[in-house]
Protein backbone atom coordinates (compact mmCIF):
# COMPACT_ATOMS: atom_id res chain seq x y z
CA UNK A 1 0.00 0.00 0.00
CA UNK A 2 1.40 3.73 -0.87
CA UNK A 3 2.11 6.44 1.38
CA UNK A 4 -1.07 7.91 -0.72
CA UNK A 5 -3.59 5.01 -0.50
CA UNK A 6 -2.94 4.86 3.47
CA UNK A 7 -3.94 8.70 3.83
CA UNK A 8 -6.43 8.25 1.54
CA UNK A 9 -7.83 5.34 3.39
CA UNK A 10 -7.25 6.44 7.11
CA UNK A 11 -9.58 9.75 5.64
CA UNK A 12 -12.73 7.95 4.83
CA UNK A 13 -12.62 4.61 6.51
CA UNK A 14 -14.19 3.64 10.31
CA UNK A 15 -17.21 5.53 9.89
CA UNK A 16 -15.29 8.76 10.48
CA UNK A 17 -15.18 11.35 8.02
CA UNK A 18 -13.94 14.80 7.26
CA UNK A 19 -14.88 18.10 8.71
CA UNK A 20 -14.75 20.74 6.59
CA UNK A 21 -12.93 24.46 8.35
CA UNK A 22 -11.71 25.87 5.61
CA UNK A 23 -13.65 28.64 4.71
CA UNK A 24 -11.65 31.37 3.59
CA UNK A 25 -10.95 34.89 4.90
CA UNK A 26 -14.29 36.38 3.42
CA UNK A 27 -16.50 33.78 3.85
CA UNK A 28 -15.70 33.14 7.81
CA UNK A 29 -16.07 36.82 8.41
CA UNK A 30 -19.65 37.15 7.21
CA UNK A 31 -20.52 34.22 9.00
CA UNK A 32 -19.46 35.16 11.74
CA UNK A 33 -21.03 38.43 11.27
CA UNK A 34 -24.53 36.73 10.94
CA UNK A 35 -24.36 35.37 14.42
CA UNK A 36 -23.16 39.17 15.83
CA UNK A 37 -19.49 38.11 15.61
CA UNK A 38 -17.01 41.21 15.02
CA UNK A 39 -14.49 39.79 12.27
CA UNK A 40 -11.43 39.84 13.19
CA UNK A 41 -8.61 37.27 12.56
CA UNK A 42 -8.73 36.55 16.73
CA UNK A 43 -12.46 35.54 16.56
CA UNK A 44 -11.63 33.46 13.70
CA UNK A 45 -8.99 31.77 15.61
CA UNK A 46 -11.31 31.23 18.92
CA UNK A 47 -13.81 30.16 17.13
CA UNK A 48 -11.66 27.66 15.16
CA UNK A 49 -10.35 26.44 18.44
CA UNK A 50 -13.69 26.26 19.85
CA UNK A 51 -14.30 23.36 16.86
CA UNK A 52 -10.77 21.31 17.05
CA UNK A 53 -11.01 20.86 20.75
CA UNK A 54 -14.71 19.55 20.66
CA UNK A 55 -14.10 16.09 22.93
CA UNK A 56 -14.18 13.15 21.56
CA UNK A 57 -13.75 14.79 18.18
CA UNK A 58 -11.15 12.76 16.67
CA UNK A 59 -13.92 9.27 17.00
CA UNK A 60 -16.01 10.75 14.18
CA UNK A 61 -13.60 12.79 12.37
CA UNK A 62 -10.91 11.59 10.78
CA UNK A 63 -9.41 14.69 9.24
CA UNK A 64 -9.91 18.96 9.13
CA UNK A 65 -9.39 20.84 6.16
CA UNK A 66 -7.57 24.02 7.32
CA UNK A 67 -7.67 27.41 5.59
CA UNK A 68 -3.83 29.18 5.18
CA UNK A 69 -5.06 31.41 8.18
CA UNK A 70 -5.67 29.04 10.60
CA UNK A 71 -2.62 26.83 9.56
CA UNK A 72 -0.50 29.37 10.75
CA UNK A 73 -1.76 30.35 13.56
CA UNK A 74 -1.86 28.56 17.00
CA UNK A 75 -4.06 27.31 20.20
CA UNK A 76 -3.98 28.56 23.25
CA UNK A 77 -1.75 25.83 24.77
CA UNK A 78 0.55 27.44 22.25
CA UNK A 79 0.63 24.33 19.72
CA UNK A 80 -0.23 25.44 15.99
CA UNK A 81 -3.76 23.52 14.46
CA UNK A 82 -2.08 21.30 12.33
CA UNK A 83 0.60 20.12 15.74
CA UNK A 84 -2.54 20.12 17.56
CA UNK A 85 -4.41 17.69 15.29
CA UNK A 86 -1.90 15.19 14.68
CA UNK A 87 -1.71 15.37 19.35
CA UNK A 88 -5.08 14.08 18.95
CA UNK A 89 -5.22 11.76 15.82
CA UNK A 90 -6.96 13.92 13.35
CA UNK A 91 -4.83 14.56 9.81
CA UNK A 92 -4.03 18.19 8.99
CA UNK A 93 -5.33 19.40 5.58
CA UNK A 94 -5.21 22.70 3.91
CA UNK A 95 -7.27 24.11 1.31
CA UNK A 96 -5.07 25.69 -1.50
CA UNK A 97 -7.29 27.06 -4.09
CA UNK A 98 -7.51 30.85 -3.94
CA UNK A 99 -11.33 30.35 -4.83
CA UNK A 100 -13.26 30.67 -8.18
CA UNK A 101 -13.04 33.36 -10.18
CA UNK A 102 -15.08 34.71 -13.94
CA UNK A 103 -14.56 32.43 -16.60
CA UNK A 104 -13.36 34.54 -19.67
CA UNK A 105 -16.12 33.59 -22.31
CA UNK A 106 -18.55 31.98 -20.29
CA UNK A 107 -20.42 34.82 -18.41
CA UNK A 108 -21.88 33.73 -15.28
CA UNK A 109 -19.44 30.66 -14.69
CA UNK A 110 -16.44 30.44 -13.16
CA UNK A 111 -13.31 28.79 -12.40
CA UNK A 112 -11.02 27.98 -10.03
CA UNK A 113 -7.62 29.60 -9.86
CA UNK A 114 -4.36 28.74 -7.15
CA UNK A 115 -2.10 26.74 -9.37
CA UNK A 116 0.44 29.46 -9.83
CA UNK A 117 3.41 28.71 -7.02
CA UNK A 118 1.64 25.72 -5.79
CA UNK A 119 4.56 23.27 -6.02
CA UNK A 120 6.31 25.52 -3.55
CA UNK A 121 2.81 25.87 -1.30
CA UNK A 122 2.51 22.50 -0.89
CA UNK A 123 5.99 22.43 0.10
CA UNK A 124 5.37 24.64 2.72
CA UNK A 125 2.56 22.98 3.81
CA UNK A 126 3.93 19.48 4.37
CA UNK A 127 6.73 21.49 6.39
CA UNK A 128 3.85 22.46 8.43
CA UNK A 129 2.18 19.24 9.27
CA UNK A 130 -0.30 18.54 6.10
CA UNK A 131 -0.75 15.33 4.71
CA UNK A 132 -3.90 16.36 2.36
CA UNK A 133 -5.03 19.23 0.41
CA UNK A 134 -8.64 20.71 -0.92
CA UNK A 135 -9.34 22.20 -4.33
CA UNK A 136 -12.57 22.86 -4.96
CA UNK A 137 -14.53 23.73 -8.27
CA UNK A 138 -17.97 25.11 -8.98
CA UNK A 139 -20.43 24.28 -12.07
CA UNK A 140 -23.49 26.24 -12.03
CA UNK A 141 -26.49 24.40 -13.46
CA UNK A 142 -28.92 27.39 -15.44
CA UNK A 143 -30.28 28.18 -18.87
CA UNK A 144 -27.48 26.92 -21.33
CA UNK A 145 -25.14 26.12 -18.04
CA UNK A 146 -23.21 24.26 -17.87
CA UNK A 147 -20.73 25.64 -20.80
CA UNK A 148 -18.06 22.65 -22.02
CA UNK A 149 -15.64 25.26 -22.00
CA UNK A 150 -16.82 25.99 -17.84
CA UNK A 151 -16.76 22.09 -17.01
CA UNK A 152 -13.59 21.40 -19.38
CA UNK A 153 -11.68 24.63 -17.24
CA UNK A 154 -12.68 23.27 -13.92
CA UNK A 155 -11.80 19.69 -14.58
CA UNK A 156 -8.31 20.70 -15.86
CA UNK A 157 -7.34 22.88 -13.01
CA UNK A 158 -8.76 19.71 -10.92
CA UNK A 159 -6.57 17.42 -12.25
CA UNK A 160 -3.18 19.99 -12.61
CA UNK A 161 -3.86 20.16 -8.53
CA UNK A 162 -4.17 16.94 -8.08
CA UNK A 163 -0.89 15.85 -9.89
CA UNK A 164 0.75 18.49 -7.97
CA UNK A 165 -0.16 17.11 -4.93
CA UNK A 166 0.70 13.53 -5.12
CA UNK A 167 4.24 14.43 -6.56
CA UNK A 168 4.66 17.06 -3.20
CA UNK A 169 2.81 13.79 -0.80
CA UNK A 170 -0.16 15.09 -0.31
CA UNK A 171 -3.33 13.21 -0.88
CA UNK A 172 -5.47 15.66 -3.35
CA UNK A 173 -9.42 15.65 -2.14
CA UNK A 174 -11.09 16.45 -5.72
CA UNK A 175 -13.97 18.86 -5.13
CA UNK A 176 -16.19 19.39 -8.19
CA UNK A 177 -19.29 21.04 -6.84
CA UNK A 178 -22.72 20.92 -9.00
CA UNK A 179 -24.55 23.71 -7.13
CA UNK A 180 -28.18 23.65 -5.48
CA UNK A 181 -28.73 27.08 -6.70
CA UNK A 182 -31.69 27.18 -9.00
CA UNK A 183 -34.94 25.45 -10.00
CA UNK A 184 -33.88 22.35 -11.70
CA UNK A 185 -35.17 18.85 -11.61
CA UNK A 186 -33.16 15.71 -9.90
CA UNK A 187 -32.50 14.23 -13.02
CA UNK A 188 -31.15 17.16 -14.58
CA UNK A 189 -28.62 17.19 -11.76
CA UNK A 190 -27.92 13.65 -11.97
CA UNK A 191 -26.99 14.39 -15.67
CA UNK A 192 -24.78 16.91 -14.90
CA UNK A 193 -23.30 15.65 -12.14
CA UNK A 194 -22.28 12.36 -13.83
CA UNK A 195 -21.01 14.50 -17.27
CA UNK A 196 -18.65 16.66 -14.46
CA UNK A 197 -17.49 13.69 -12.74
CA UNK A 198 -16.37 11.63 -16.42
CA UNK A 199 -14.96 14.86 -17.37
CA UNK A 200 -12.89 14.90 -13.97
CA UNK A 201 -11.61 11.35 -13.96
CA UNK A 202 -10.54 11.89 -18.23
CA UNK A 203 -8.45 14.86 -16.99
CA UNK A 204 -7.22 13.41 -13.43
CA UNK A 205 -5.95 10.00 -15.89
CA UNK A 206 -4.48 12.52 -18.33
CA UNK A 207 -2.68 14.31 -15.67
CA UNK A 208 -1.48 10.52 -14.43
CA UNK A 209 -3.19 11.10 -11.13
CA UNK A 210 -2.97 7.59 -8.74
CA UNK A 211 -6.66 7.46 -8.30
CA UNK A 212 -6.21 5.21 -5.25
CA UNK A 213 -4.28 8.08 -3.50
CA UNK A 214 -7.23 10.76 -3.81
CA UNK A 215 -10.47 11.69 -1.86
CA UNK A 216 -13.35 12.33 -4.55
CA UNK A 217 -15.49 15.17 -2.65
CA UNK A 218 -18.68 15.96 -5.05
CA UNK A 219 -21.91 17.15 -4.56
CA UNK A 220 -25.56 14.44 -3.54
CA UNK A 221 -27.53 14.70 -6.67
CA UNK A 222 -30.52 16.89 -5.43
CA UNK A 223 -32.94 19.01 -7.07
CA UNK A 224 -32.44 22.97 -7.33
CA UNK A 225 -33.08 24.92 -3.96
CA UNK A 226 -35.76 26.32 -5.72
CA UNK A 227 -37.85 23.17 -7.04
CA UNK A 228 -41.14 22.95 -6.37
CA UNK A 229 -40.44 19.15 -6.78
CA UNK A 230 -38.46 18.05 -4.26
CA UNK A 231 -37.58 14.31 -4.32
CA UNK A 232 -37.66 11.84 -1.28
CA UNK A 233 -34.38 10.61 0.64
CA UNK A 234 -34.74 7.15 -1.10
CA UNK A 235 -34.58 9.10 -4.60
CA UNK A 236 -31.74 11.42 -3.91
CA UNK A 237 -29.83 8.48 -2.25
CA UNK A 238 -30.30 6.38 -5.74
CA UNK A 239 -30.26 9.10 -8.06
CA UNK A 240 -26.42 10.21 -6.13
CA UNK A 241 -24.98 6.19 -6.26
CA UNK A 242 -26.23 5.60 -10.04
CA UNK A 243 -24.50 8.84 -10.75
CA UNK A 244 -21.28 7.74 -9.00
CA UNK A 245 -21.60 3.99 -10.37
CA UNK A 246 -21.55 5.81 -14.03
CA UNK A 247 -18.21 7.47 -13.71
CA UNK A 248 -16.42 7.01 -11.01
CA UNK A 249 -13.96 4.06 -10.82
CA UNK A 250 -13.33 1.47 -8.17
CA UNK A 251 -10.02 2.39 -7.52
CA UNK A 252 -11.05 5.69 -6.29
CA UNK A 253 -10.75 4.31 -2.40
CA UNK A 254 -13.58 6.96 -0.46
CA UNK A 255 -16.42 9.58 -1.54
CA UNK A 256 -17.16 12.16 0.65
CA UNK A 257 -19.84 14.33 -0.02
CA UNK A 258 -20.13 17.96 0.86
CA UNK A 259 -23.41 19.09 2.21
CA UNK A 260 -23.78 22.35 -0.11
CA UNK A 261 -26.24 24.06 1.71
CA UNK A 262 -28.53 21.01 2.88
CA UNK A 263 -30.07 21.22 6.28
CA UNK A 264 -28.13 19.27 8.55
CA UNK A 265 -30.61 16.61 9.13
CA UNK A 266 -31.41 15.74 5.56
CA UNK A 267 -28.21 15.38 4.44
CA UNK A 268 -27.18 12.99 7.30
CA UNK A 269 -30.29 11.33 6.09
CA UNK A 270 -29.28 11.06 2.69
CA UNK A 271 -25.68 9.78 3.72
CA UNK A 272 -27.38 6.97 5.79
CA UNK A 273 -30.04 5.71 2.69
CA UNK A 274 -26.76 5.53 0.46
CA UNK A 275 -25.35 2.92 2.91
CA UNK A 276 -28.71 1.02 2.60
CA UNK A 277 -27.81 0.66 -1.26
CA UNK A 278 -26.23 -2.37 -3.03
CA UNK A 279 -22.60 -3.15 -2.28
CA UNK A 280 -20.24 -0.35 -3.93
CA UNK A 281 -16.93 0.03 -4.73
CA UNK A 282 -15.95 2.71 -2.73
CA UNK A 283 -16.35 4.29 0.77
CA UNK A 284 -19.56 6.74 1.41
CA UNK A 285 -18.76 9.12 4.02
CA UNK A 286 -18.94 12.94 4.75
CA UNK A 287 -16.70 15.62 4.00
CA UNK A 288 -19.39 18.62 5.74
CA UNK A 289 -18.98 21.93 6.31
CA UNK A 290 -21.90 23.97 7.25
CA UNK A 291 -23.80 20.35 8.16
CA UNK A 292 -21.36 19.93 10.41
CA UNK A 293 -20.28 23.19 12.19
CA UNK A 294 -24.05 25.35 11.09
CA UNK A 295 -25.59 24.71 14.61
CA UNK A 296 -22.24 24.89 16.48
CA UNK A 297 -21.52 28.29 15.15
CA UNK A 298 -25.35 29.16 16.30
CA UNK A 299 -25.25 28.05 19.18
CA UNK A 300 -21.95 29.62 20.21
CA UNK A 301 -22.43 33.28 18.86
CA UNK A 302 -19.58 34.73 20.41
CA UNK A 303 -20.53 34.83 23.75
CA UNK A 304 -18.85 33.70 26.77
CA UNK A 305 -20.18 30.62 28.56
CA UNK A 306 -21.92 29.42 25.13
CA UNK A 307 -18.88 27.00 24.55
CA UNK A 308 -19.86 23.84 25.80
CA UNK A 309 -23.38 24.20 24.12
CA UNK A 310 -21.60 25.06 20.83
CA UNK A 311 -19.06 21.72 21.26
CA UNK A 312 -21.88 20.09 22.05
CA UNK A 313 -24.08 20.84 18.85
CA UNK A 314 -21.07 20.10 16.55
CA UNK A 315 -20.62 16.97 18.49
CA UNK A 316 -23.85 15.53 17.85
CA UNK A 317 -23.54 15.97 14.31
CA UNK A 318 -20.34 14.36 13.90
CA UNK A 319 -21.83 11.34 15.89
CA UNK A 320 -25.07 11.15 14.13
CA UNK A 321 -23.11 11.16 10.50
CA UNK A 322 -20.94 8.39 12.06
CA UNK A 323 -23.41 6.96 12.59
CA UNK A 324 -25.23 7.41 9.28
CA UNK A 325 -22.36 5.17 8.51
C1 LIG B 1 -16.12 25.36 4.38
O1 LIG B 1 -16.32 25.99 3.13
C2 LIG B 1 -15.34 25.65 2.15
C3 LIG B 1 -14.60 26.81 1.61
O2 LIG B 1 -15.45 27.84 1.23
P1 LIG B 1 -14.87 29.20 0.57
O3 LIG B 1 -13.48 28.96 0.06
O4 LIG B 1 -15.86 29.48 -0.53
O5 LIG B 1 -14.90 30.24 1.62
C4 LIG B 1 -16.00 24.82 1.04
O6 LIG B 1 -15.14 24.53 -0.01
C5 LIG B 1 -16.41 23.53 1.63
O7 LIG B 1 -15.29 22.74 1.88
C6 LIG B 1 -17.32 22.73 0.75
O8 LIG B 1 -18.15 23.52 -0.05
C7 LIG B 1 -18.18 21.85 1.62
O9 LIG B 1 -18.87 22.66 2.53
P2 LIG B 1 -20.43 22.47 2.69
O10 LIG B 1 -20.84 23.57 3.62
O11 LIG B 1 -21.01 22.59 1.31
O12 LIG B 1 -20.60 21.07 3.26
Amino acid sequence: MSVLNKIARTLVSNRRGILAADESIGTMSSRLEQVGVEATAENRRLYRELIVTTPQLAESISGIILADETFHQSLSNGRTFPEYLGDIGILAGIKVDTGAKALAGAPGEKVTEGLDGLRERIEEYVRLGATFAKWRAVINIGDDQPTDRAVRANAHGLARYAGLCQEGGLVPIVEPEVLMDGAHSLSKCQEVTTSVLERVFDELDLMQVQLDGIVLKPNMVVAGSESLKQPSVEEVAKATVDALRASVPASVPGIAFLSGGQRPEVATQNLAAMQNLDSLPWELTYSFGRALVGPALEAWRGVNGNEAAAQQALSERAVANASAR
